[in-house]
């Protein structure tokens, strides 16, 4: 298994050190940098200035939320956002005669940033069997051959019907409608490669998927931890509510294995204080943990608390919170007080001292947050250390109460809102009853595929039909070998897309591409113009409105274009008014707001300034996870380790990439210009392999079964993360994650814990 092609090494690497402070004044001139490269000024300025203005574009960027209507910047986005918003509005074309100029099999050599800046697709294209090309067709047609192939199917159980979470709440209310209206649950996303973890741990312990934290309560902690997350390349307007926290005497607590800028200072460039001064400083109190260590981490700082308590009685824990609303704390407190030390400090690599000054940083706070992403939720413990970071907050009660609460911090900016309204291959029974009663049909109860049982099964030849509605499944997964193999078994593939990508070039026997209108786009229908609706990071769900142009009159929405094939394939059984939804998604949401508990009176609220804010029941003390209380667990796990000569490599964003889509070589903030073909090494850990400074080397991923799975040619980068721990980016090392390595119960891929070794290739001669 090698590398991706167009992944040539670069000979243009320099590196400098890394940054220690985000944001500021060359980040908004990266912004407009970037966005002017793209577009013009006057389209700039209209996306930029109303990105997350009431009534105007939800940046199609990260899912952070907004600060309430009348407390907005008048430039509410950030650097990363615009680079975003600018990769959508994009002035260039990819049209019916750049598609015959490059046949297939030549655009599935090309880079993933090359394929992205061809521009935006402009109109529906097919790919027949046996052809290297994409040719026009007709909307009609291609509904065609869609509906063809879905109702031949022996089993609706062989069509995939896949997420990402740009889709609005429309679309992917209608698309899961259609999957179940046909038959199937198979309804993968992207979150199950993100917080799936998360979802299943809170669902869990706290019977909820969603985090408990409101942008008020993270203004009002008193504590803050941000574990395993990278908010000043991902989350940037976090930094702000971070910024916000201190100014109200919140101290903070990054847990990183890196030593990131955005942990670390901040100058907010909102704020001339943020353009000339020094900046704030983010992080009270790093971490510098072991890739893996955090259960340890959590389950040494719970026994910790526990002989606080035993020192101190009645004064440590929340006692009457633990008696009202808990369940299982003494067999939790038995099992945690037994964890041994040595073991702690070696999972984590930390001192027991630097695990001391937390809890005591911990006795001195009233209100405690702790936010994680993707350090956390992409481990093969990812479950349990994520139930323990909630026996934490528990001991305390740091849940449900004003400016405490888990933050799973999201990723796609409405990834949350599609789970919200149906995206989910295990939808509840009571969802599943709700949508009956709503349409008269009977929803398969069968829970369907998720991402990486999706990859099995086409493996195994049981999925003849894919359909992506937006994102790049194929360079999203892990395995990359294995799931080309397996995504090119299908019979038909199509993707809902705004970009070209890796997806459209890995394909089925018969694809298409179908082009559709973006967040910046006006969108206009039978009833008139539309918006669409989604929900941020913490459960509030407002509206979006774009402004320009459509990039081509060929373009229809996500919506249009799944009506439209539910009903092409469907027909009248069941009886739903396919038609009247791609008229007016105001249909849509009058039904979702008899389908989905909390939307009710959905059209009225959402389009108040602010729109709807979805109130979690575990703020109101209710635990709706079958016990009715919060649960401590015990939480057992075998230490993330790589055996002697190998290192822990984690798969991470630059700060200059969308997920699957790099936008270009640097990684200004860690210092890495030119090239992304390099792998970040402690020194400490290069002296003891025997490597040099920007040696050649294969990493090379170790798994229990026979595949050699090596991405080539990567450049050593002395680099502080923690000891033995190795650090490249995604999607270049999606290739080294085993599609059989997931995290235990959440299936999620552990694209941050991969074992590797680094294999020297003959030396070549350093560029002066
Ligand atoms: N600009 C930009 N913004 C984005 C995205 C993007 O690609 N570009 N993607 C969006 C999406 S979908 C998501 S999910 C989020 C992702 O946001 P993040 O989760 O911040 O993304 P990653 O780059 O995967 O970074 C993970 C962080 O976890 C740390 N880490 C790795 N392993 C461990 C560990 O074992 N323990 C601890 N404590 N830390 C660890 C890494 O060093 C890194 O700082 O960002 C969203 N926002
Ligand atoms: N190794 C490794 N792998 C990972 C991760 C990791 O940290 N490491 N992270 C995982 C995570 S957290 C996630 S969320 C997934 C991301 O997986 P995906 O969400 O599948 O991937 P993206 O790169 O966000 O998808 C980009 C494509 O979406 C399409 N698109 C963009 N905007 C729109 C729109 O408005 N409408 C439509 N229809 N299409 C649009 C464009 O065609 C673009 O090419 O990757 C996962 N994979
Ligand atoms: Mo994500």
């Amino acid at each position: 298994m090698k590398n991706a092609p167009g992944e040539e090494p670069d000979e243009a690497l320099t590196v400098t050190p890394p940054k220690e402070w985000a944001a500021g004044v060359p980040a908004v001139a990266h912004a407009m940098e970037y966005s002017l490269a793209e577009t013009s000024p006057l389209r700039a300025g209209r996306t930029l200035l109303t990105m997350n203005q009431v009534d105007g574009i939800d940046c199609p960027g990260c899912a952070w939320a907004d600060p309430a209507p009348g407390h907005r910047h008048r430039n509410e986005y950030c650097e990363n956002g615009a680079k975003h918003i600018n990769d959508e509005a994009t002035t260039r074309r990819v049209t019916a005669d750049f598609f015959r100029g490059h046949p297939v099999s030549e655009l599935a050599r090309r880079s993933d940033a090359w394929l992205n800046q061809q521009g935006r697709l402009t109109e529906p294209m097919v790919k027949r069997p046996g052809s290297d090309f994409y040719e026009p067709i007709s909307w009609s047609d291609a509904f065609g051959l869609m509906a063809e192939e879905l109702t031949s199917l022996d089993s609706p159980d062989q069509a995939v019907f896949y997420t990402s979470g740009r889709a609005s709440n429309e679309a992917a209310f209608v698309l899961q409608l259609f999957a179940r209206a046909l038959g199937t649950n198979n309804l993968p996303d992207c979150s199950n490669m993100c917080h799936e973890s998360s979802g299943y741990a809170l669902h869990e312990t706290l019977g909820t998927g969603k985090g408990t934290v409101s942008l008020h309560d993270l203004h009002h902690a008193d504590l803050i931890f941000l574990v395993g997350q990278n908010p000043g390349s991902n989350h940037p307007r976090q930094l702000s509510a971070l910024e916000q926290a201190k100014r109200n005497g919140a101290r903070i607590i990054a847990v990183n294995p890196l030593p990131e800028a955005g942990l670390l200072r901040f100058r907010n460039p909102q704020k001339p204080r943020g353009v000339i001064g020094p900046g704030v400083r983010i992080a009270d109190r790093f971490l510098h943990i072991r890739a893996g260590g955090d259960l340890a981490l959590f389950q040494g700082l719970n026994r910790l608390l526990l002989e606080a308590e035993d020192a101190r009685p009645g004064e440590v824990l929340d006692h009457d919170f633990i008696r009202s609303d808990t369940s299982g704390f003494d067999e939790f407190a038995a099992h945690v007080r037994g964890v041994g030390w040595s073991d702690v400090l070696a999972a984590t690599g930390l001192t027991r001292e630097e695990i001391e000054q937390v809890r005591d940083e911990v006795l001195a706070s009233e209100r405690v947050v702790v936010c994680w992403a993707m350090g956390i939720t992409q481990h093969r413990h990812a479950v349990p250390t994520i139930r323990e970071i909630v026996n934490f907050l528990l001991l305390r009660g740091n849940v449900g109460r004003a400016g405490t609460g888990a933050c799973p911090v999201r990723g796609h900016s409405n990834v949350q809102g599609d789970r919200t309204v149906g995206i989910w291959e295990q939808m509840p029974d009571s969802f599943l009853d709700a949508l009956q009663a709503e349409f008269g049909f009977d929803p398969p109860r069968a829970h369907g595929l998720d991402s990486v049982k999706a990859i099995k099964a086409m493996r195994e030849d049981r999925v003849r039909f894919f359909l992506g509605l937006a994102g790049n499944f194929v360079r999203a997964a892990p395995d990359s070998t294995v799931t080309e193999e397996a995504v090119r078994t299908c019979r038909l593939t199509a993707h809902i897309s705004t970009k070209l990508n890796r997806s459209h070039t890995v394909c089925g026997r018969t694809a298409l591409i179908l082009p559709t209108l973006g967040r910046t786009e006006w969108d206009m229908q039978a009833s008139g113009e539309q918006f669409v609706t989604v929900e941020n990071s913490m459960s509030e769900v407002h509206t979006s409105r774009g402004r320009l142009e459509p990039a081509s009159p060929l373009l229809l929405s996500e919506v249009a274009i799944l009506s439209r094939l539910a009903r092409r394939t469907l027909g009248g059984t069941p009886d739903i008014p396919w038609e009247q939804f791609e008229a007016d998604y105001g249909a849509i949401r009058d039904r979702i707001s008899r389908v989905v508990p909390g939307l009710h009176d959905y059209n009225r609220r959402v389009t108040r300034p602010g729109g709807i804010p979805l109130t979690n029941p575990v703020n109101e003390g209710v635990y709706a996870n079958g016990v009715g209380r919060a649960l401590f667990t015990r939480n057992t796990a075998e230490r993330l380790q790589a055996p002697e000569g190998h290192l822990l490599l984690q798969s991470m964003r630059s700060h200059d990439q969308w997920n699957t889509v790099p936008y270009t070589d640097n990684d200004r903030y860690r210092g890495i210009h030119g090239s992304r073909r390099v792998v970040l090494v402690n020194p400490d850990d290069m002296a003891e392999l025997g490597l040099a400074d920007r040696q050649n080397v294969d990493l090379v991923s170790v798994w229990a079964d026979d595949v050699e799975r090596r991405a080539e040619d990567f450049r050593v980068i002395p680099y502080p993360t923690a000891r033995g721990c190795a650090a490249a980016y995604y999607p270049e090392t999606n290739l080294l994650v085993p599609l059989e390595s997931v995290a235990e119960n959440s299936n999620q891929p552990t694209y941050k814990g991969i074992v590797v070794r680094l294999e020297p290739r003959t030396p070549r001669p350093m560029p002066s």
